[in-house]
Order: structure tokens, then sequence, then C-alpha cells
């Protein structure tokens, strides 16, 4: 909204050309998603506590987790609040990606919060939306955004796979179904993934800051050329987006680190993977989410694979428990070092992710 306010006046006063840039406004969406999650949280957590969202914990798991019972939850209420408005004040709001991730992130949000609102009333931790209502509304905000993508001209179908510069399949009509299952996997891997303080928010974090400079890479047509990457104009608007996301998350995280004071609830956890998910996909890095969310892929493989195997064995498990993060807790790893550990290996990651610029 500023760059619309204030660049057309720049004849008047030369300083505000600096709107024009999008390095300039995704600096500022960063620090203004930091200061409105930071600054409004301690009034949002007294808020949530008076409205007894608490958390209720599961009696199954790690008996530690019970110490953290009434822990105010549906603190992704605040992390959206701050990356809309961020967005909304920094962003070109002529540009189709920014309000694609903006509606994306929030029909996720609005799943999660009916989620933890159902939860909140049954005062159970199981009793939100169904399994099957949950993931058919999931399904179906993933193919709103997917087919918005795929109608959109200019945006092509062709998927790049990393390390193989040349070898980019087009999929035709077939995006849309791995769109949505990327959209839906990754709000579904968050959500698996938020399950310790500041256990997805950190990742989410750095995946977020990663996707930033790929969306920045992308959307500007010399250096994709240089880079050899799919150039796809207009998309370099959510270097903000991902600004204004890295920004609320580490504001967020500020109150959500050991030993959390606030939960992102489902509301965080779907709409945050949403995010990941859209950015990948816009920024034709879809494939490569796999590393930089490598992550939250585990998690759920952990839960895939230990599910499976349950099953099939009538009770025998791989892990001590899933997802991966309480097998480790129940190794006798404190919380901070399973929390911290994974934040370093997400760090790693994203090292690796930005290497397959050069390695292909
Ligand atoms: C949500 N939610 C947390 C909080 C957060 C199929 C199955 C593996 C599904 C899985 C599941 O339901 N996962 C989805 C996990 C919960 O956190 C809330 O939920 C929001 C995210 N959706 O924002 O509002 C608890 O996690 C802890 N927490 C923190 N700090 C945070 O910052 O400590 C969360 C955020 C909170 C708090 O304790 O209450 C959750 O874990 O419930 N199910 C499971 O994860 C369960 N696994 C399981 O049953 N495994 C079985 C196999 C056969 C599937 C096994 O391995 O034997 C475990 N979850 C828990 N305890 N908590 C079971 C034991």
């Amino acid at each position: 909204m500023l760059y619309h306010l204030l660049y057309p006046l720049r004849d008047l006063i030369g300083g505000f050309n600096v709107f024009r840039y999008i390095s300039f406004r995704t600096i500022w969406a960063t620090l203004t998603a930091l200061s409105l999650a930071l600054l409004l949280a301690p009034w949002f957590i007294r808020k949530l506590q008076e409205m007894q969202m608490g958390q209720h914990i599961r009696e199954l798991g790690p008996q530690s987790h019970q110490a953290k019972a009434g822990t105010p939850t549906m603190g992704g209420a605040l992390i959206l609040f701050a990356v809309t408005v961020s967005s909304l004040l920094w962003g070109d709001l002529r540009n189709f990606y920014l309000w694609l991730a903006l509606g994306v992130t929030l029909g996720f949000g609005a799943i999660g919060f009916a989620d933890d609102y159902l939860k909140k009333v049954a005062k159970r931790n199981e009793g939100g939306l169904s399994a099957r209502a949950k993931f058919l509304l999931q399904v179906l905000v993933g193919l709103m955004g997917a087919v918005a993508l795929y109608l959109h001209p200019g945006y092509n179908t062709q998927l790049a796979v990393p390390f193989f510069k040349f070898v980019t399949p087009d999929l035709g009509w077939g995006y849309v179904p791995l769109a949505v299952f990327i959209l839906v996997g990754t709000s579904n891997a968050v959500n698996l993934t938020d399950g310790l303080d500041g256990l997805a928010a950190g990742p989410v974090l750095i995946a977020s800051a990663t996707y930033l400079i790929f969306a920045y890479l992308a959307g500007n047509i010399k250096t994709a050329a240089y880079l050899q990457i799919f150039h796809v104009a207009g998309v370099g608007e959510l270097t903000v987006f991902c600004g204004a996301i890295a920004g609320a998350v580490m504001g967020f995280l500020w109150y959500n680190a050991y030993p959390a004071q606030v939960f992102m609830g489902d509301t965080g956890s779907l709409s945050l993977g949403g995010a990941l998910g859209v950015v990948a996909l816009a920024t034709k890095h879809e494939i490569l989410l796999v590393v930089v969310g490598g992550i939250f892929v585990v998690e759920a493989l952990s839960v895939i694979m230990q599910v499976g195997y349950f099953k099939a064995t009538h009770g025998r498990r791989i892990f001590r428990m899933a997802p991966l993060h309480h097998h480790f807790e129940l190794k006798g790893w404190a919380e901070p070092k399973v929390i911290v550990r994974f934040w370093i290996i997400a760090v790693i990651l994203a090292l690796l992710a930005f290497s397959t610029l050069k390695l292909r």
C-alpha cells in the first residue's frame, strides 16, 4: 500500500523512489511483521488466557509435556495478522502472486482456526475437526490455489529438478494434482513437526528466509538467466511476503522459545506450511522444498513409517514414538537439545538448497 501511496510522489520527494525496490520493501516488511508480533504478543497471550484458549495435553505422550497444560494456543492468529498487515503495507497490491500467497496462507489458517476453536470447545486435544473434514478442506484450499496458479498467464507447468538444469518435464494439467499434494503435504508436515517449543517456528523461519532469496532470484530476469533457473515475472514480490513470514515467525518465536508462553496451534502450523508450499510452487522451486523443508519431510515420514509398521505388525514400533522428535525425547535428550539440533539441521539443509544453484 505504501508503494502505491508514496512511490508516485517520487518527483516531489526524491527519497520516495526507494519504494520501488523489492529489497527495501522486504527489509521493512520483515521489520514491520517482527515488531507487530513482538509488541502485540504480550497482550495477545493475555487475551488467549482470558478466553481460556489453553492447551490440553495428550496423556499418551512424554510425561514432561503434562507441565505444558494450559499454555495458550492459537498464537498462529497473531502470526497471520502480522503477515497480512505487513504484506499489504509493503507489497505491490497489483501483484497476482502476493494475493495468491496470502489467500492460500489464510485459507489454511482458517481450517486451523476452526480446528483449534473446536478443540477449545471440546476441551480435548483430539476434539477438533474430524481428520476427514480437515483433509477435505485442505484439498479444497490446495485445489483453489493450484488452479489459480495453473490458469495464471505466464506461469509454466514445467518442473525444475534440482541438480539437473536440462531436466524440466512439462506436466501440463498434471501440475495441478502435484501442486495440491505439495500444498496439503507441507501444511500437514509442519503441523506434525509442531510438537516441541519452537520446533516448527525455527525451521519455518529458516525455510522462509531461504525462499526469500529464491523468490528474489526467480523474479529478476537477469539473475534468473545468469543462474539458469526459471524466471517467473512478478514472483519477486514474494520476497516481500517471505520477509513478512520470517519477521512474524521471529517475533512469535521470542515467546514460543523454550519454555513456551504460547503455541501457534493449527492456525499457525497449517497456514505456515501452506505458505511455504505456495512460495515453493510460485518460485518454481517445488521439488527443492524436500531439501529446504527437510525437517518437515523427515517428521512426516517418521509418522508414515511408524503408523504403517505399527499396523502391519499389530503393535510393534520403529521409533520409540512418532513424530521423530518424541523418539529423541524418550531417548533422554532434553527438549531444548532436540529443538536446537533440529534448527541446526534446518540451516544445513538451507545451505544445501542454495548449493543447488551452482551444482547443476
Ligand atoms: C499435532 N500437536 C501436538 C499445539 C501446536 C498420526 C499421528 C502421529 C498424529 C500426531 C498428531 O496429531 N500431530 C498433529 C501435534 C500438540 O501441539 C498442539 O498442536 C499444535 C500444532 N498442530 O501448536 O497447539 C502438543 O505438542 C506440544 N507442543 C509443544 N510446544 C509447541 O510449541 O510442546 C506444541 C507446540 C502440545 C504440546 O505438548 O500439546 C501434539 O503432539 O499433540 N500424533 C502425535 O503426534 C502423537 N503420536 C502418536 O500417537 N504416535 C504413535 C504412532 C503409532 C502414531 C506412536 O509413535 O506410538 C503424539 N503426540 C503427543 N504425545 N503429544 C502422542 C504422544
